[in-house]
C-alpha cells in the first residue's frame, strides 16, 4: 500500500469530505510501515475495503414543530465495518452534521471499537437538525419521524446506535420509544438508555471517567499522578461533564469549561456546586456558559475564545472535531503544558497533533482516549443480551480495566526508541491489525 496514492484517489472521489479525507490520511500514514509488511493484505485490499463504508444510508426526516410550520431534515447512517460486531456508534444531533462529519466519525469508530476488544464494528449517523432551542414536544417528533426511516435497517445484532453531540438520554428515549413501537420489540437495539428500561449504570458519565482513567496510565507510565495538576476542559456536554467530575475527585484542579458563546476560567477549580449548576444550566436547554461567572464571581468569563490559552499542566478538548488547531498548540506549549488528551473525536487538527510530538508533549487520540464511552454501551449490550442489570462497580470496574487494556496496546505498538509514546501510531495500528485479520479470516465480502 501506499498510503499517498490512495489518499490521491480517495480526494479525487470526495475532495470535498474534508474531515473524512483527515481521519482516513492520520490512520495510513500510522498504519503504512507495519501494512507493508503483511503482503496478504494487499493481496486481500484490505485497506481500499476499509476507507469505503460498507453502506451509507440517508433519508428525509419531516416533521412538524410547534408553530404548525413543517420542517424539512436530513438523515444518515453509515454502515462503516462489521468486521468484528454490528455496526456500533452513535447519533450527532446537530446543524453542522454532513456526510463527511459522519463517515469521519464511522471511520473513527472502527479502530476505537476494536481497541476496546469487545465485538462492536463501526457506524455512525445523525442529522443537520439541532435540538438546542427546541422544545421537548419538537424534539420528540423529530425523533420519531427520523426512526420511522431509520428502524428497519438497525437491529441489536445489525446496527446499535448510541448518542453523542446531541443526543443524550433524552433523546434516546424518544427514539427508543418509537422504534418499539414500530419494530414491537423490547430488545437492546440502542444503548445510553434510561435505567429502568435497559440502560447500563456509568454509561452516561463512562465516556469522561474512561478518558480521565486513560490520562492517570499516561501520567502513571511517568511515575506522576493526577493530584495537584491543572487541567482546563473544553465544552460542558455528555463527555465534558464526566471528565470534570472525575478529575476533580482524582484531586485535580479543572480551571475551565466552554460553550459556543465563549469560556469560564475559574482559578479556584470546579468543585461538586458548580458541576451540579453546569448541569442544571445544560438541562435547561442552555449550553452558553456565560451565567457561570455571574453565579460564581472567582470566575472571569472571556466571550468567543477558546480556553486553550490558560496555562495549565494537562489540556482536555471535550467539545468536538478540529476545537484545538497548531495557534493554540503553540500557546500551551508555551504555557508549558506536559500532557494533552482528546476525549473528543479528532479533537485536534493535524498541525495541532504535529506541535504536541514535536514538542514531545504527551499526546493521545480520541479514539484510544474516549473509548469508555462506548465500551461502556458494549457491557449495556451484554447486559441486555443477559436479561441482566449488574451494579455500578462492577460496570466501572470493567472501564478501568478496559481503559488499562487500550493503554497498554498504545505502549505495546507505540514505544518509541527514545522512549517517547507516540499514542496516535499505537492505537491506530493496534484497531487496525485486529481488525484486518478479522476481514481477512472472513474473506472476500
Ligand atoms: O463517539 C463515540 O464513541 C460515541 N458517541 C459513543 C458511541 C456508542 O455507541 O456508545
Amino acid at each position: 500500500m501506499k498510503a499517498k496514492e490512495i489518499i490521491a484517489t480517495l480526494e479525487k472521489k470526495y475532495g470535498h469530505e474534508k474531515e473524512y479525507l483527515q481521519a482516513v490520511h492520520e490512520v495510513l500514514e500510522s498504519i503504512e510501515d507495519v501494512y507493508n509488511q503483511h503482503p496478504e493484505f494487499e493481496k486481500a485490499r484490505i485497506i481500499e475495503r476499509l476507507v469505503e463504508p460498507d453502506r451509507i444510508f440517508t433519508f428525509r426526516v419531516t416533521w412538524v414543530d410547534d408553530k404548525g410550520d413543517v420542517q424539512v431534515n436530513t438523515g444518515y447512517r453509515v454502515q462503516f465495518n462489521n468486521a468484528i460486531g454490528p455496526y456500533k456508534g452513535g447519533l450527532r444531533f446537530h446543524d453542522s452534521v454532513n456526510i463527511s462529519i459522519l463517515k469521519f466519525l464511522g471511520f473513527e469508530q472502527i479502530f476505537k471499537n476494536a481497541l476496546t476488544s469487545l465485538p462492536m464494528g463501526g457506524g455512525k449517523g445523525g442529522s443537520d437538525f439541532s435540538p438546542r432551542g427546541r422544545s421537548a414536544n419538537e424534539i420528540m417528533r423529530f425523533c420519531q419521524a427520523f426512526m420511522t426511516e431509520l428502524w428497519h435497517n438497525i437491529g441489536p445484532d445489525t446496527d446499535v446506535p448510541a448518542g453523542d453531540i446531541g443526543v443524550g438520554a433524552r433523546e434516546i428515549g424518544y427514539l427508543y420509544g418509537w422504534y418499539k413501537k414500530l419494530a414491537r420489540e423490547h430488545t437492546g437495539v440502542l444503548t445510553g438508555k434510561g435505567l429502568t428500561w435497559g440502560g447500563s449504570l456509568i454509561r452516561p458519565e463512562a465516556t469522561g471517567y474512561g478518558g480521565v482513567y486513560f490520562v492517570q496510565h499516561m501520567l502513571q507510565e511517568k511515575n506522576q499522578g493526577l493530584k495537584g495538576k491543572t487541567v482546563s476542559i473544553s465544552g460542558f456536554g455528555n463527555v465534558a461533564w464526566g471528565a470534570a467530575q472525575k478529575a476533580t475527585e482524582l484531586g485535580a484542579k479543572v480551571v475551565t469549561v466552554s460553550g459556543p458563546d465563549g469560556y469560564i476560567y475559574d482559578k479556584t477549580g470546579l468543585d461538586e456546586e458548580k458541576i451540579a449548576f453546569m448541569l442544571e444550566l445544560r438541562a435547561s436547554g442552555n449550553d452558553i456558559v456565560a451565567p457561570y461567572a455571574d453565579k460564581f464571581p472567582e470566575s472571569v468569563f472571556y466571550a468567543g475564545k477558546r480556553p486553550w490559552e490558560v496555562k495549565v499542566d494537562i489540556a482536555l478538548p471535550c467539545a468536538t472535531q478540529n476545537e484545538l488547531n497548531g495557534e493554540d498548540a503553540k500557546k500551551l506549549i508555551a504555557n508549558g503544558v506536559s500532557l494533552v488528551a482528546e476525549i473528543s473525536n479528532m479533537g485536534c487538527t493535524p498541525e495541532a497533533i504535529e506541535a504536541f510530538q514535536k514538542a514531545k508533549v504527551n499526546f493521545a487520540p480520541g479514539k484510544a482516549v474516549n473509548a469508555g464511552g462506548v465500551a461502556t454501551s458494549g457491557l449495556e449490550m451484554t447486559q441486555n443480551a443477559a436479561h441482566l442489570n449488574w451494579p455500578a462497580e462492577e460496570v466501572d470496574g470493567k472501564l478501568h480495566q478496559i481503559m488499562s487494556s487500550i493503554h497498554q496496546a498504545c505502549v505495546d505498538h507505540g514505544k518509541q526508541k527514545d522512549g517517547y509514546i507516540n499514542y496516535v501510531k499505537g492505537a491506530n495500528i493496534a484497531g487496525f491489525m485486529k481488525v484486518a485479520r478479522a476481514m481477512l479470516e472472513q474473506g472476500v465480502v
